[in-house]
């Protein structure tokens, strides 16, 4: 007989009213399709849109609501800034998809989830000026979190991984880069012409991770230029953020579909930036909405 994984209290944490530890969310409330946004503000900026919402939930940075768009179900769920809150958001929710509370033990049937991030980034190249939108086709992760999970090397482009190390000359202090590709399908029905298709680099920090100086010298003040000048089979590095690798790569070791579309609010080549930017970013929530 197959014997479902149980998942004692300490492991898998659940509040008093059946919701689970940090989102605060009941597994009846999580639509199939989500969209990740870091800024808890950016949550009702989505919801907007929705013709009817059934929940709007709160708690810490978790900011969910779900409703309809188009007669679409989608929970639009805030994580927070980094990729530490990434791993709460993923494995709570597929917690909520594939495990049943009332039992602790894993549902006997899989349920795929369909995740896509709409986020704000810095842009690396002369052609991802501020306002372009980017889809990551691949994410290489600064921030060394899938390193902690089996299987890495499955789901891994390895062959990238090492000719970035190369390339880079890779500080042995710093956590093992890894690279994970964004769900083809999702990708192609997602990224139109309106978007560029590029490589995004998802950092444990803003300021040093991302080569910014501020008062603290860099250990690497070379870093940036290096990940600027990587080539890869036509494929360039455009743009980091902070969260898109953690995303893809736990999406592939739980066999959810996973995607990262950003807009680009600062551009380290031009040195310009934009904080204007909430009022634009409404386009690229439309896009996403229509086409997740
Ligand atoms: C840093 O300012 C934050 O902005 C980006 C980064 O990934 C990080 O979370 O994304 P969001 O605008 O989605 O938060
Ligand atoms: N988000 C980031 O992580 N980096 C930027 O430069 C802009 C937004």
């Amino acid at each position: 007989m197959d014997e479902k994984k149980y998942f004692a209290e300490s492991e898998l944490i659940l509040n008093e009213d059946g919701s689970v530890f940090h989102l605060h969310l009941k597994p009846e409330q999580l639509a199939d399709k989500v969209i990740l946004v870091g800024d808890p503000g950016r949550v009702s900026l989505v919801a907007s849109h929705f013709d009817e919402q059934e929940c709007d939930v709160q708690s810490r940075e978790f900011h969910s609501i779900t409703g309809t768009y188009k007669g679409k179900r989608i929970t639009v769920q805030s994580t927070g800034i980094g990729c530490d809150n990434i791993d709460i958001v993923l494995n709570e929710m597929d917690a909520l998809a594939n495990i049943d509370f009332k039992t602790r033990h894993e549902k006997p049937e899989h349920r795929t989830l369909t995740f896509v991030r709409i986020g704000t980034c810095g842009g690396l190249q002369e052609n991802t000026p501020t306002g372009t939108y980017i889809a990551s086709v691949k994410s290489i992760g600064f921030d060394g979190l899938l390193n902690f999970y089996a299987g890495r090397n499955e789901v891994c482009d390895l062959k990238l991984e090492e000719a970035f190390k190369k390339h880079m000359d890779w500080n042995p202090l710093l956590c093992a880069p890894y690279v994970i590709d964004a769900d083809k399908e999702l990708l192609d029905r997602v990224a139109g012409a309106d978007m560029v298709r590029g490589v995004t680099i998802a950092c444990g920090g803003f300021f040093g991770p991302q080569g910014r100086e501020l008062r603290i010298p860099l250990a690497d003040p070379d870093q940036n230029e290096m990940v600027e000048s990587f080539e890869y089979n036509g494929l360039n590095i455009t743009n980091f953020e902070m969260e898109s690798s953690a995303i893809a790569g736990l999406s592939a070791l739980m066999g959810h579909k996973a995607l990262t579309c950003c807009m680009v609010i600062a551009n380290r080549r031009a040195k310009e930036a934009n904080t204007g930017y909430k009022n634009t970013i409404d386009g690229l929530i439309k896009l996403v909405l229509e086409r997740i």
